[in-house]
């Protein structure tokens, strides 16, 4: 019976078409506009758990217009928040978690953030418009979906590849699309092709995005920024920042991808490519900017359907170069020794003399995933795989002179991480109202480093590099951890219009390789290992040991028998033993600081510590009326987390306050209109260790509107309609311009504790899509 069920909910899923503004599936398998077609095989199409919330391309249409930023396509979904970084790399966060403690899949890979800021997180590879579903796991995520993780899981995939109906002969379609943002003057464009048979298949999706600086709704630099300085400084003669002009938020980012398929029978094989060529990705909350990045992926599938199940087998691989220094906004010469801090050239390049601070990262990223789900009797269902990932990092950083000088400064060499995991999964559907998941996942991360050395490696020490590096290379490197995860679920359906689902999830996430083997304590340096945004200094710690997190989540869920209304809340509470945290440092004694800093950056180190999060989500939406100006509704969502350090009492670092958004709906004929309301409440609990920012209360107004012929989509609409000032509490430290290299209060010039990042002012955008 579980599965009959499972195989409509597939073949309504199978008449999607691939096409990124695709609409929704019931209405596609009306629609007479939309060839035939469908799609070879299935794939993990689990409702379960309902509690994850999952959005098509076209759900994601409306958003996809305002933004090139992929991850921001999540901003609608209970439970998640957003840390700022540049324009198109945020950090997802799910109930206070965030980043490497989520397991973000891209069409089942596990892509790895390289960068010592995290600048390459694995949203950042597609563009908006690449993105063919998006699946957000914020409670518990089952362990099938993933491991080495302690929050909450998002699945990405690209479309699905579609092919011709026998006796339609070949099939062509595609789409084309370019959008134009005021702010910034963002423009960019987005194209994809598919070609296809019976059994063949051959798609290519591109996109490219470019922005200049956006303006945020005020001026927002003064006397604090650059005391006795002048706020609009950039430490690049002749090129002075407006007092509105948010510095380092530039990008300039191209992807693309190609496809083949083929079937056969039951068989699906699925070769996908994907590149990256990033020039540019400027930074306003971190002291270096991307200058580069580029990603060569391979992603090789196989999906069969026996009569036990399905199998699934993939095989991928990444490779990233990536380069960061100071870009256009940021002084790039630094004077040794002289308080000369105009950015003027300093000649020779040397012992006090030093251009820029090049920074290079480079990985390799192999993995192994062979999945089963094999249905025993109508009632259960199995799911068991294997995975396997070797991934390798060097981390290095050229002399480029003054202190950085003369040798090549090794952050990680020769890093390791690898994993290898097993898993098994059971779903049973009890009777029509019980359901249970049941799984248990091991994982052993397997990791290791070589010997170090910094800037110098002869007497006399500077920066303690001589110092630190010796202690590292003194000690064995190489470190197992042997991870357990458990996930146990239930719903109950206690009628037509209300569900509920609870359980509970053991999570361990082993740390990475910047948490554990970055090993300079010097502050220059630490500045440079960074993923918080914060515009602190992070030095690694070889003792960490993994976070191994326990929560309990439920989800109420009152809703229509139609889900035309809907409410849902959901509580959870998370105990993390081992939160890897961090303290701050004192370097020259090698010790923990006996007394804090306040109100400026400062170096910690990263320690394991206990933490608790806990916090509630409520949403709904309600049809309001049908009138003759169209159908109306509302929607909304709302809410609150608190996130606590057990062994301190401090504040968790960016925790989202309490937060709620109102949309209020329009829909008539090919009319698809809203108005957004953001409420965001002042940030006040802070984490003191970490001299984390206040961030003030706010009120945002988005007007969104567009109109869809049978091939034509236009978009437009208004975001922060009343061109308001405001900061959003994850967008963390402004250090978008100036001397971003030194965190001392000393020089006027140096951006100084107490800015946050502002968001965007007003912007009005509008894109133009053509289904051909
Ligand atoms: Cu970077």
């Amino acid at each position: 019976m579980h599965f009959s069920r499972k195989r409509i909910a597939l073949a309504v899923a199978l008449t999607l078409p691939a096409l990124a503004t695709a609409p929704s599936a019931v209405r596609a398998a009306d629609s007479a506009a939309l060839p035939e077609m469908t799609v070879s095989a299935t794939r993990d199409t689990s409702e379960t758990p309902s509690t994850s919330a999952v959005r098509k391309a076209a759900d994601l249409a409306r958003t996809r217009a305002a933004t090139s930023d992929t991850a921001s396509l999540l901003r609608d979904i209970p439970g998640v928040s957003l840390y700022g970084t540049g324009g198109v790399s945020s950090l997802p966060s799910i109930h206070g978690l965030a980043d490497d403690r989520l397991r973000v899949k891209i069409d089942g890979m596990d892509l790895v953030s390289a960068c010592p800021n995290h600048m390459n997180p694995a949203m950042s590879y597609l563009d908006p418009s690449q993105v063919g579903s998006l699946r957000v796991y914020s409670g518990l995520a089952p362990v099938s979906v993933g491991g080495d993780s302690i929050g909450g899981a998002i699945v990405v995939e690209t479309a699905e590849p579609v092919f011709a109906e026998p006796g339609q002969g070949a099939l062509t379609q595609g789409e084309i699309g370019a959008f134009y943002r005021s702010n910034g003057n963002a423009r960019g464009g987005n194209l994809a092709a598919t070609y296809a048979t019976e059994s063949f298949n051959i798609s290519y999706t591109g996109a490219v995005a470019k922005s200049d600086n956006y303006d945020a709704g005020g001026k927002f630099k003064n006397s604090l920024y650059t005391p006795a300085g002048d706020p609009g400084f950039t430490g690049r003669p002749g090129h002075s920042l407006a007092l509105d002009e948010v510095g380092s938020t530039a990008y300039d980012t191209r992807n693309h991808t190609l496809g083949l398929a083929f079937r056969g029978g039951n068989h699906l094989f699925e070769a996908k490519f994907g590149l990256q060529d990033m020039p540019e990705q400027l930074w306003p909350n971190q002291r270096m900017d991307l200058l580069d990045n580029e990603q060569k992926r391979v992603n090789l599938r196989y999906l069969g359907e026996r009569d036990w199940g399905t199998l699934e087998a993939r095989v991928y691989h990444e490779d990233v170069d990536h380069v960061m220094d100071f870009g256009p906004d940021k002084k790039y010469w630094y004077r040794g020794g002289t308080p000369d801090w105009d950015g003027s050239p300093c000649g020779v390049i040397g012992a006090t003399c030093a251009a820029g601070m090049p920074m290079h990262t480079s990985s390799t990223n192999t993995g192994v995933v062979v999945k089963g789900e094999v249905g025993l009797g109508i009632q259960d269902l199995l799911r068991v795989g294997a995975e396997y990932q070797r991934y390798r990092l060097d981390d290095w950083w050229p002399a480029s002179g003054s202190g950085m000088w003369p040798e090549t400064f090794w952050n990680v060499r020769d890093g390791e991480r690898d994993r290898a995991a097993l898993f098994g999964e059971w779903e049973k559907q009890h009777s029509p109202q019980w359901l249970s998941i049941a799984g248990l996942r091991y994982e052993r991360v397997m990791m290791d480093a070589g010997d170090v050395h910094g800037y110098k490696i002869a007497a006399p020490d500077s920066g303690n590099q001589l110092r630190d590096s010796a202690a590292f290379n003194a000690r064995d490197h190489s470190k197992n951890d042997d991870n357990w995860d458990m996930t146990l679920l239930a719903r109950y359906t206690a009628n037509a219009m209300q569900d509920i689902e609870f359980g509970f999830a053991h999570k361990t996430r082993s740390p990475n390789l910047h948490e554990r083997y970055t090993w300079s304590t010097w502050q220059m340096p630490a500045l440079m290992v960074n993923w918080y945004g914060d515009g602190n200094g992070y030095v690694g710690n070889l003792d960490l040991k993994p976070e191994q997190a326990n929560t309990v989540s439920a989800t109420f869920d009152w809703h229509a028998p139609d889900r035309t209304w809907e409410f849902k809340a959901t509580p959870y509470y998370t105990h993390v033993a081992d939160y890897v945290d961090a303290v701050q440092w004192d370097a020259a004694a090698n010790a923990p600081r006996t007394v804090l800093v306040n109100n400026q950056f400062t170096t910690l180190k990263f320690v394991n510590q206990s933490a608790r999060i806990y916090g509630l989500d409520l949403s709904g939406k309600l049809p309001l009326a049908k009138t003759g100006a169209g159908e109306f509704g509302l929607s909304g969502l709302a809410s609150y987390t608190k996130g606590e350090n057990r062994d301190t009492g401090d504040g968790l670092y960016n925790i989202m306050p309490l937060n709620a958004k109102l949309l209020l709906t329009q829909k008539l004929g090919g009319w698809d209109n809203a108005a957004e309301l953001v409420m965001v409440a002042r940030k006040d609990d802070t984490s003191t260790m970490r001299n984390e920012m206040e961030t003030p209360g706010y009120t945002l107004v988005n007007l969104r509107g567009s109109y869809a012929w049978k091939q034509v989509r236009v978009d437009f609409g208004i975001e922060n309609l009343f061109d308001r000032l405001y900061y959003h509490p994850l967008g963390g430290a402004y250090l978008g311009q100036g001397t971003t290299m030194m965190a001392s209060m000393m020089a006027a010039t140096v951006p100084q504790w107490g800015t946050p990042v502002p968001g965007m002012g007003r912007s009005i955008y509008t894109a133009l899509n053509y289904k051909f």
